[in-house]
């Protein structure tokens, strides 16, 4: 097994101008690289992060000591890397530090192996390409509020391929923002590259939405259907769900009939986090009624924690998967194992503060995930991710491959 020699980070620079760690993990002729990414809308239960400067400071010192002469091996890597922490959130050390060494160390693993990482760690299994969730609208905390709920997005259930997928969302972008630009409703674009629309309600982004599919020539809900993110967490104060866009606030059982509601008017196939993390009853109650027809997906509910998804019992049906929120690679795989144990779907999922790596392309391949959710269709930390799955499939052979869409969505 190859010894790590170095470990080495710098503070390098994220999609928003905000500072974030780069981790280096040296090996024998071979180094792996990995950037931290960062969240806005961050679930209570996440790994901490610190810092930059002083998560650069102890990679640089204390993690370089840890590893240096060590077996580059994942899980000892990881284990040793918590270990060091010897905190339940990871703020010793920082969240932010350890993910970038966990990550740095797969990358050194496949450059040793002088294989892309997906095929690392995809072993002999059958390969499958994730399903894309791409935002066409951004709102929420990525927005300054301007519109309360946080991703209108897409998801090509009738498209043949991961490529297909994301020739049919370029249509779809360039329709949805040539109708913003009619009504002088674009504002510009979000923290994930999705248009910043001035709307009057969140529902106006759903119907502008649904008109964007039907304007690029797709048949809304057989072709094409929408996935929201209501990151319903940022909306909790006071015991209610606040949307300030329409001055009112609405009690979780508001919240569910309205969702409802717009599940009956609109091809809906997705909601992520519909109630704030707090609220199990309200999300397990809101599955009982509405998951057999559509995906519901816990994200700050679960954030990336196997512990949470094994003791969920029946609240959401699927899980989003976000390496920095849990912190180690070895955690991340712990919860989609927990995710295929209890029969949901996952998701992996970037960052809203995001920059050139494409590690998690690697891993939604790699693991055989069914999704990915990476933000919008534009901005270079986006389309580094997009056009680096494009290059997997390439690689896979496009034409054998399966490809989930149509299995995970069809209708219900
Ligand atoms: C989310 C993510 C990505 P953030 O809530 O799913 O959209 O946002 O990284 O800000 O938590
Ligand atoms: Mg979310």
């Amino acid at each position: 097994m190859a010894k790590i020699l170095d470990v080495r980070a710098r503070s390098v620079w994220d999609s928003r101008g905000r500072t974030t760690v780069e981790a280096e993990v040296f090996v024998k002729g071979a180094l792996g690289r990995a950037i931290t990414p960062a969240g806005a809308s961050t679930g209570s239960g996440e790994a901490k992060s610190i810092e930059t400067r002083k998560a650069v400071h102890l990679i640089n010192t204390e993690i370089k000591s840890l590893l240096t002469g060590k077996d580059l091996d994942q899980e000892s890597v990881d284990h040793a890397l918590i270990a060091l922490d010897g905190t339940p959130d990871k703020s010793r050390l920082g969240g932010n530090a350890i993910v970038a060494v966990s990550l740095a160390c797969a990358h050194a693993l496949a450059a040793v192996k002088k294989k892309p990482l997906w095929q690392l760690l995809l072993g002999k299994r059958k390969p499958v390409m994730p399903v894309p969730q791409i935002q066409i609208f951004g709102g929420g905390a990525h927005a300054h509020g301007s519109m309360d709920l946080q991703d209108f997005m897409i998801i090509c259930t009738g498209a043949g391929s991961f490529t297909e997928s994301l020739e049919w969302t370029a249509q779809v972008y360039q329709a949805a923002g040539a109708r913003l630009a009619k009504r002088g409703a674009l504002r510009g674009v979000a923290d994930e590259g999705g248009y910043w629309p001035a709307f009057k309600t969140n529902e106006e982004a759903l119907a502008e939405l649904t008109g964007a599919i039907s304007d690029a020539g797709f048949e809304p809900g057989a072709d094409i259907g929408i996935a929201l993110d209501i990151a319903a967490t940022q909306l909790w104060r006071g015991g209610r769900y606040h949307l300030a866009l329409e001055k009112r606030t609405l009690s979780a059982a508001q919240l569910h009939s309205m969702l409802l509601g717009w599940i009956d008017r609109y091809p809906i196939v997705s909601i992520e986090d519909p109630f704030g993390e707090h609220d199990a009853e309200a999300m397990a109650s809101f599955t009982r009624t509405a998951g057999s027809r559509i995906q519901i997906v816990g994200d700050d509910f679960f954030v990336t924690d196997a512990a949470r998804v094994k003791a969920a019992d029946g609240a959401c049906n699927a899980v989003l998967l976000k390496p920095n929120q849990v912190g180690t690679l070895t955690e991340t795989l712990a919860c989609w194992r927990a995710a295929q144990e209890a029969g949901y779907g996952a998701i992996v999922s970037a960052r809203s503060g995001e920059t050139e790596d494409v590690s998690i392309v690697h891993l939604a391949v790699g693991w055989g995930v069914p999704q990915l959710k990476v933000g919008s269709f534009a901005r270079s930390e986006r389309m580094a991710k997009w056009n680096e799955g494009i290059r997997i499939e390439e690689a896979l052979g496009n034409d054998r491959l399966p490809y989930p869409a149509r299995k995970l969505f069809g209708r219900r």
